[in-house]
């Protein structure tokens, strides 16, 4: 316990152990090519995204470079950029999808 009368040995003090997991940020980054209206499509399709919020995501990572879509769970993160990279790639544009430890 914390007066020490155990020795450091866990007697009955087991915290439960309610631990957030790691979350990750799913990022788009800028191209010369992809046409805008898809990036539009994808972050509607994809992120659950209406209209006015697609389009402004997809502005900013035009001027910014890159872009959050959204933060998620490793195993989420994961399937959301294996997903739209597929789909980029299926339709011929070099749209990337990434993520990174928020
Ligand atoms: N830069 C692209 C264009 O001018 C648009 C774009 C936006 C691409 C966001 C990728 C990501 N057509």
């Amino acid at each position: 316990g914390k007066d020490d009368r155990d020795g450091g040995l866990a007697v009955d003090e087991a915290k439960p152990k309610l631990k957030r997991p790691p979350l990750f940020k799913v990022v788009l980054l800028n191209d010369d090519f992809t046409p805008m209206d898809f990036v539009v499509e994808v972050l509607k399709s994809f992120f659950g995204m209406g209209d006015e919020q697609a389009t402004q995501v997809m502005l900013h990572v035009h001027t910014r470079g890159v872009g959050v879509c959204g933060v998620f769970t490793r195993d989420v993160a994961e399937t959301k950029v294996r997903l739209v990279n597929t789909y980029s790639r299926e339709h011929q544009h070099p749209l990337l999808c990434a993520m990174e430890e928020a």
